[in-house]
């Protein structure tokens, strides 16, 4: 009885510990589901975001749900990476999904193009650690 009583009181900490406000687990990831690296398009194109081992919330989420969600922003020919410790900024190159949208239209001039999600807490912060697809490159005739 009192064994078993300390293995759940184990258990339990094991849980928590996995499960940090804000910080996605090692499991967790974003991904484009509909297009690979290399890939030829025609403009306008959708892109369909994926997300694993976490949430989707709104931008500004204020329950508890924004310890375990967040929302995605699109990198479109993004020099280097974003600041990770200060907001995700919002230009051409930055793009919110605030509403928690999983897809988009994209409408980009011909040529060779790099896509890369990035996951955003409440105030458009990256999560710790930050959640980052692979970035693409995609070729619009
Ligand atoms: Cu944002």
């Amino acid at each position: 009885m009192k064994k078993s009583r300390i293995l759940a009181i184990a258990l339990l900490f094991s849980v928590v510990g996995t499960t940090q406000a804000h910080s996605p687990g090692e499991d967790a990831r974003v991904y484009f589901k509909n297009l690979k690296d290399g890939d030829t398009i025609t403009s306008p194109f959708t892109v369909e975001f994926g997300i694993e081992g976490y949430g989707i919330v709104p931008a500004g989420t204020k329950d508890k749900r924004r310890h375990t969600a967040g929302h995605h922003h699109l990198l479109v020919d993004h020099p280097g990476n974003p600041a990770l410790d200060e907001p995700i900024p919002h230009n051409n190159n930055c793009l919110h999904f605030d509403q928690g949208e999983t897809r988009a239209e994209l409408k980009l001039p011909p040529g060779k193009h790099t896509l890369q999600l990035l996951l955003g807490d409440e105030t458009h912060e990256p999560t710790d650690p930050p959640l980052f697809s692979p970035k693409i490159t995609v070729t619009v005739k």
